[in-house]
């Protein structure tokens, strides 16, 4: 329902606006652009601030509760999924949630705090698509910094008027419903969501109960086990739909334990890194996994108990790709 943004004053409003001095001599100005100390700002009051924000956050939250798609996690998969699906099907309702303040997961550095990130052929080309820049090493390329790839994938999903992105919001449940295609088990069905603080401070209030998008897909990309991490196959494992997660492949091998003698830190066991081999595994499994859920980027590593790559994206990128390929499938069929 489209609401005016600054409809009429209220008694209380106009009284209290009135009463403002500063408030009258402000209100008359014309904005000016003098770089020379006499730069004005056109007059505005502090409810129309408020007005303009949450306006608008009412209207998305009233739209996007039933969405076409639901993606899970703004991370180097989630935001190219996002890219893709919108770039290919732009009519969508595509809903992002990102539990972080800042999109973009791991993807703001390219590896130990480093600024570069690399990207193996032939994933260079999504990123020509996307319109990042980068420098050509041959069998792979180099986007001088992680950051101008996920700050430019961010404003080109942005800019899609049916893609919302609610970050500082976490996907706290899947809503599921038997699958009415005949399978005898469940479906995913949306997705239950609460503003991320909420979400920390669950142990703190006995109940803060969280919304629902409603959605046929959720493509989830929640990044490997960490404090949000792998969330939706988690879930999965526990609403029954996936008997256990294979989690991302740890290194158990004896050869690989550390000596006794090892001081603590190094006796960790980590999960094994593969570059040959873990981001062909990545983009050639990324899949429904079950009905209604696709998984990609990631994620999909604790649940099959694949390797992980390190720093190197292009199996994100080409993850997030192929997620948005399949879910154009499973809503055209
Ligand atoms: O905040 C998380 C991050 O931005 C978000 N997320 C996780 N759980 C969530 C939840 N609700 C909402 N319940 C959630 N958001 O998901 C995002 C995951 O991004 P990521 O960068 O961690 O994962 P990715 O799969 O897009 O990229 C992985 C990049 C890696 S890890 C790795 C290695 O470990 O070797 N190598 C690469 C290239």
């Amino acid at each position: 329902i489209a609401r005016p943004i600054s409809p009429p004053l209220s008694k209380a409003e106009t009284a209290s606006n009135a009463s403002d001095a500063v408030e009258a001599k402000y209100a008359s100005r014309t904005p000016t652009e003098d770089w020379d100390g006499a730069y004005t700002f056109a007059p505005i009051k502090e409810w129309q601030v408020s007005r303009a924000m949450t306006k608008r956050y009412g209207d998305d939250l009233y739209r996007t509760a039933v969405s076409d798609v639901v993606i899970v996690g703004a991370g180097s998969a989630g935001l190219t999924c996002a890219w893709a699906l919108a770039t290919a099907r732009p009519e969508l309702s595509i809903t992002i949630i990102e539990a972080g303040v800042a999109p973009g997961g791991g993807a703001w550095l390219g590896g130990q705090l480093m600024s570069a990130m690399v990207v193996r052929k032939p994933a260079d080309r999504i990123l020509e698509e996307i319109g990042v820049p980068f420098e050509d090493e041959g069998d792979f390329v180099v986007v001088k910094h992680a950051a101008l790839f996920t700050s430019t994938v961010l404003s080109k999903v942005l800019q899609f008027p049916n893609v919302k992105l609610y970050n500082a919001t976490a996907v706290e449940d899947l809503i599921t419903r038997p699958d009415p295609l005949g399978s005898g088990g469940l479906r995913v069905a949306g997705v239950v969501s609460n503003w991320t603080l909420v979400t920390l401070a669950h142990g703190l209030q006995s109940c803060m109960d969280p919304q629902t998008i409603t959605a046929p897909l959720v493509c989830s990309f929640a990044g490997h086990d960490g404090p949000f991490g792998a969330f939706s196959v988690k879930r999965l494992v526990a609403t029954g739909m996936v008997e256990q997660l294979k989690n991302m492949r740890a290194d158990l091998s004896p050869t690989s334990a550390a000596p006794s003698s090892a001081p603590h830190s190094l006796t960790i066991t980590l999960p094994q890194l593969n570059m040959t081999s873990a981001e062909d595994y990545i983009i050639n499994n990324t899949r429904e996994v079950v009905p209604g859920l696709i998984t990609g980027g990631m994620e999909l590593s604790e649940l099959d108990g694949a390797n992980r790559m390190g720093a190197t994206f292009g199996g994100m990128l080409a993850s997030g790709v192929k997620a948005a390929k399949e879910a154009i499938k499973i809503l055209d069929a």
